[in-house]
């Protein structure tokens, strides 16, 4: 390293000692990130050379129609935690849950973070009501579907957040009285492709991931749901835990059977794990759990067809088709 980079790295790292963050601290974050992207976690330090030439994206994000599920995972995210990807990683100049800003203020703060000469990152979570002019959803006045229009169109990138963003969601579900759609449906018309980060709630370590590929090497890679193949290239079913029982036809007779308790497979209690294209198995939820090996089904959150399609959860989907 030369004199001139070990001192701007220096210089880097007393900012953030002043932001309450070590050297250490990013370094983690950093091999967490890589491992998140698929590579070893001794690639951290490449990750972490890639950032540190950069300059903060300006992140905007903006509540649809949902529960705020998403933002709480975020909010949650342990190793990393969020406070290093908002402190270190990006700028986020616009988010109404955590924003101190609040009425005209904040209205201020979306038009100057959209004016920024840089661009920014667009991030909607939840669906769009599109029914009667978008009506039944509004921001101040504006309905959703003309802010979010604005917001995305003017994107560098658009990020939706979740299965409600994804695809709809559960605010989609017939009968749909307000008409929601997914942000790709929805704002189509305005030519808005986003990069579909599905879940109910999704993976924070999924967000993040795909914040930083997009910081260091661009678009990722998408499947036909638009989502990251990185992240849901495989099945729940292929990760799981229980898929021994599966192959060898052990099946929890119910969820609080001895067999669940020993780990058998949760197929005929609902499980949608063969259908459902996520990383909960190995990614986890805050480096703890996820729902099958926590004693409940896979009920496809991160599918276009969650809710009616895969809905009622604890049937055996079989039983489902053929009825
Ligand atoms: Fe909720 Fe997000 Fe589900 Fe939807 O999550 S956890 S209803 S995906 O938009 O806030
Ligand atoms: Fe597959 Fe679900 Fe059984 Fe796991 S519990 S092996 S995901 S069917
Ligand atoms: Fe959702 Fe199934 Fe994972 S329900 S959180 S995709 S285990």
């Amino acid at each position: 390293m030369s004199s001139s980079a070990r001192i701007a790295a220096l210089l880097m790292d007393r900012q953030r000692e002043a932001a309450g963050f070590s050297r250490r601290e990013f370094m983690k974050f950093c091999g967490l990130v890589a491992v998140a992207l698929g590579m070893e976690a001794s690639m951290g330090p490449v990750v972490a050379r890639a950032l540190e030439g950069k300059r903060r994206p300006s992140v905007i994000y903006m509540h649809g129609a949902e529960c705020t599920g998403c933002t709480e995972a975020l909010l949650r995210a342990v190793d990393p935690y969020v406070d290093v990807l908002i402190m270190e990683i990006i700028s986020l100049d616009y988010c109404e849950t955590i924003m101190a800003a609040a009425g005209d203020a904040s209205h201020k703060a979306l038009e100057t973070a959209m004016r920024n000469p840089d661009g920014y990152i667009c991030t909607i979570e939840g669906a769009i009501p599109t029914r009667d002019g978008g009506l039944y959803g509004q921001v101040g006045g504006e309905t959703m579907l003309s802010l979010f229009s604005r917001v995305a169109a003017g994107a560098k990138a658009v990020i939706a957040m979740g299965s409600c963003a994804s695809f709809g969601g559960i605010q989609a579900a017939a009968p749909n009285p307000s008409g929601a759609k997914g942000v790709g449906e929805a704002l189509a018309a305005v030519g808005v492709a986003p990069i579909n980060i599905a879940g109910c709630p999704p993976n924070p370590v999924n967000y993040i991931g795909t914040v930083v590929h997009l910081l260091t090497k661009g678009m990722p890679e998408l499947d036909s749901a638009r989502r990251p193949r990185m992240f849901f290239g495989r099945t729940v079913h292929d990760l799981c835990e229980r898929r021994k029982h599966f192959d060898k036809g052990e099946f929890a007779p119910s969820f609080s059977s001895e067999e669940a308790r020993a780990g058998w497979c949760l197929h005929k209690l609902g499980c949608r794990g063969p259908w459902t294209y996520n990383n909960c198995p190995t990614a986890l939820f805050n480096q703890t759990n996820w729902p099958v090996r926590a004693g409940g089904p896979c009920i496809g959150c991160s599918e276009p067809g969650f809710w009616d399609q895969l809905a009622p959860f604890s049937t055996d989907i079989r039983e489902k088709k053929r009825a």
